[in-house]
């Protein structure tokens, strides 16, 4: 993507809000480094106001994942229906929202025909979407798009429920919670997706929280990045509910800490393979 593309149409300048300008001239794109979470406050990731809650995990792993990208003006990002859509069709990345659960199979068309189209050139696929759409819906073509080894990193924002729809349980769920929907509480536990990402074909894959921001910045990093040369990756971030869990809005980041002393301990998973080339480009110290 050229950052023409991203220039305003002259016959839309006085429609569009200051702040959508401001996103487009002071937005992550063609630095001369790119932006990280250490950066964020210093330049726009996205247009305000966003429609996320109060204090909601998901609005704070997209901004921690617009602030990673290794280069934004080359980078897709596919997403489905969820409360992710909305921070992200407020991005200035280019996004595309598929029909739900399909995002897998969309980006793994996308990526090949980029290959097509830009040979000399890379282009980011990276896969932004809820829990339900990478655990429940979404998960064979998830899975499929790993055991073909495509070349795409996905994310999965991790709220543990259907938030967008009201409250529902997904397969992320933890057993025994009680949500607006599911008011007999969850009878099954977490699907194991972050394990199934390693015996399915990633090469690289973490497991982290919105309340380790720089751990988030370099899993996106490292992923998108490995996703380019060496095969498919996966990133599962919690990101905090307070509005379906029904907890204080100004707590989400204390939950979030909570469960990293627990289920949701950091861990980075990478091949021989993977972990050779991100030395090799600098990105792992070496040993
Ligand atoms: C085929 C299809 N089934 C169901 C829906 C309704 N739907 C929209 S968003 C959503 C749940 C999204 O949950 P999740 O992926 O966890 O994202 P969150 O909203 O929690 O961020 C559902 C069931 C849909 N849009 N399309
Ligand atoms: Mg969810």
């Amino acid at each position: 993507m050229s950052k023409s593309i991203i220039t305003p149409a002259k016959e839309f300048e006085d429609v569009l809000t200051p702040d959508y300008k401001d996103l487009v001239d002071n937005g992550p794109y063609n630095r001369s480094t790119p932006v990280t979470v250490d950066d964020l406050g210093s330049f726009r990731e996205i247009t305000e106001p966003h429609p996320h809650c109060a204090g909601c995990g998901v609005a704070l792993g997209i901004r921690l994942g617009l602030a990673s990208l290794p280069a934004p003006e080359d980078t897709i990002i596919i997403g489905t229906p969820g409360c992710a859509y909305f921070a992200l069709t407020q991005s200035a990345v280019p996004y595309s929202c598929t029909a739900f659960g399909n995002q897998n199979s969309v980006a793994t068309g996308l990526k090949r025909m980029l290959r097509v189209r830009h040979p000399d050139k890379v282009k980011d696929v990276l896969v932004m979407v809820g829990d339900g759409g990478v655990a429940d819906i979404g998960l064979d073509y998830t899975l499929h798009s790993w055991f073909r080894r495509e070349n795409i990193a996905t994310v999965m924002l991790d709220n543990e429920v259907y938030g967008n729809t009201g409250g529902q349980e997904s397969g992320m769920t933890v057993q025994g919670a009680v949500l607006n929907m599911a008011p007999t509480g969850k009878k099954f536990p977490k699907i194991p997706v972050f394990e199934l990402s390693k015996t399915s074909g990633c090469v690289y894959a973490v497991k982290t929280t919105v309340a380790s921001p720089k751990k988030v910045g370099t899993a996106i990093r490292r992923a998108i990045l490995t996703a380019r040369e060496v095969g498919p990756s996966y990133v599962q971030i919690y990101t905090p509910c307070p509005t379906n869990l029904k907890f204080s809005p100004d707590k989400s980041l204390e939950y979030a800490k909570e469960v990293e002393k627990t289920y949701y301990r950091y861990e980075e998973y990478i091949t021989e393979e993977a972990s050779e080339y991100l030395r090799g480009i600098g990105e792992l110290k070496c040993c």
